[in-house]
């Protein structure tokens, strides 16, 4: 399964194509805008939380709820387009449409590299790509890869373990407490998220070509969600300390003993729950004061203040759904097959049968 994403913040809305879909996915439209009112949920979002109410309009790829095996094209509105039409005109010409120049980069987000990179001093366009808005696509096409991986058995699940140091999710009344003290100081917070997936067959992923090991896969795709900034399987950091027997995953007969290194060993899975965590750095746009400076004067300035989230952590567990789901889905087609789910069922069946002596699932 493959997505390519493209659209802008503040744009007309975000476009996916998700290729290389089984025709025989059963899907509604129900699936699609659920996981996105997931995504926009979350105790300390911004006020462009309020504009929006993501939904897909589905423009290929599905007939009568069935994938047909033609890539699937989807495209979400922005509302907040009407709010900014002039400014993203792709025609517009810009000395009648002067608008303020966004260039005062705000570190820790792509402003200053994007800009140096693209030869700008206004940040806008670098701005516009980067931010996390763009993950609405990400998760629209994930639920075409979690559609397939639940016909397999497999669920992708998370929970948000802390908010700001704060043990706890947005659901908890101490956690809330955080995120409205750090709102009113115009701050922001990040925090600690589990993402696992369960019903996985052992074997899938690579030992002999290390660019398609799993946890590889996994990793990469975390870290391409805006604002996480590490990853770890299973233990992870926490198997530094420990001695060899200690971190062992026994294998019995009726399966592992334990799951220290997160369902994955080798590059591959082990059959086991696959386990990680991932940290979401503060989100960098700010309301108090940081230092920077102004690219089109070179002097000292403060950083440009745009609106923004107090908190994404809840977005983002969803988003880490999204990106677990799809390299999952990846694996099985690679192993078992692309053009029809029931082809890849039937491999699948095929291959827990050939396991069944020393692998069998609960
Ligand atoms: C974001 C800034 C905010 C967030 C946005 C990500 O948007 P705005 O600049 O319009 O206030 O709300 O997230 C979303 C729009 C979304 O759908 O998640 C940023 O700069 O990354």
């Amino acid at each position: 399964m493959l997505v390519t994403t493209a659209g802008e913040s503040h744009g007309k809305g975000l476009i996916c194509i998700v290729e290389d879909v089984p025709a025989g996915v059963a899907l509604a439209q129900d699936d699609f805008d659920t996981q996105l009112a997931r995504r926009q949920a979350g105790y300390g979002r911004g006020g462009r939380m309020a504009i929006e109410r993501d939904s897909v309009q589905v423009m290929s790829g599905i007939r009568h709820g069935v994938s047909t095996g033609s890539p699937i094209a989807l495209f979400i509105p922005n509302r907040d387009f009407a709010n900014h039409a002039a400014v993203m005109d792709a025609f517009g010409d810009p000395d009648v449409t002067s608008f303020e120049p966004l260039s005062k980069p705000r570190p820790n987000h792509a402003d200053l590299p994007g800009a140096l990179k693209l030869g700008i001093t206004d940040c806008r366009d670098v701005i516009e790509r980067s931010s996390a808005r763009g993950t609405a696509a990400r998760v629209a096409a994930s639920v075409v890869a979690r559609a397939l991986l639940e016909q397999l058995g497999v669920h992708v699940g998370s929970q948000v373990e802390s908010i700001g140091g704060m043990e706890g999710d947005d659901a908890s009344p101490q956690v809330r407490e955080r995120i409205d003290a750090a709102a009113a100081a115009g701050e922001s917070l990040g925090g600690i998220i589990r993402v696992q997936a369960t019903g996985l067959l052992p074997g899938l992923g690579e030992f002999a070509d290390r660019s398609q090991a799993l946890d590889s896969l996994i990793a990469a795709a975390m870290l391409s969600i805006p604002g996480i900034k590490g990853v770890e399987f299973g233990d992870g950091f926490a198997l530094a300390a420990m001695e060899g027997s200690r971190a062992a995953d026994a294998i019995t007969a009726q399966g592992r003993s334990s799951n220290h290194m997160g369902g994955i060993e080798g590059g591959m899975s082990t059959g086991e729950p696959i386990v990680l965590r991932i940290v979401m750095k503060p989100i960098p746009s700010l309301r108090t004061p940081v230092a920077t400076i102004d690219l089109e004067s070179g002097e000292p300035a403060q950083a440009q203040r745009i609106r923004a989230d107090v908190c994404a952590v809840p977005a983002a567990a969803v988003v880490a759904e999204a990106e677990l789901a799809l390299v999952l889905a990846s694996a099985y087609q690679r192993q078992f097959g692309h053009a029809s789910l029931a082809d890849l069922q039937a491999n699948v069946a095929a291959y827990a049968t050939r396991l069944s002596p020393h692998w069998r699932r609960d």
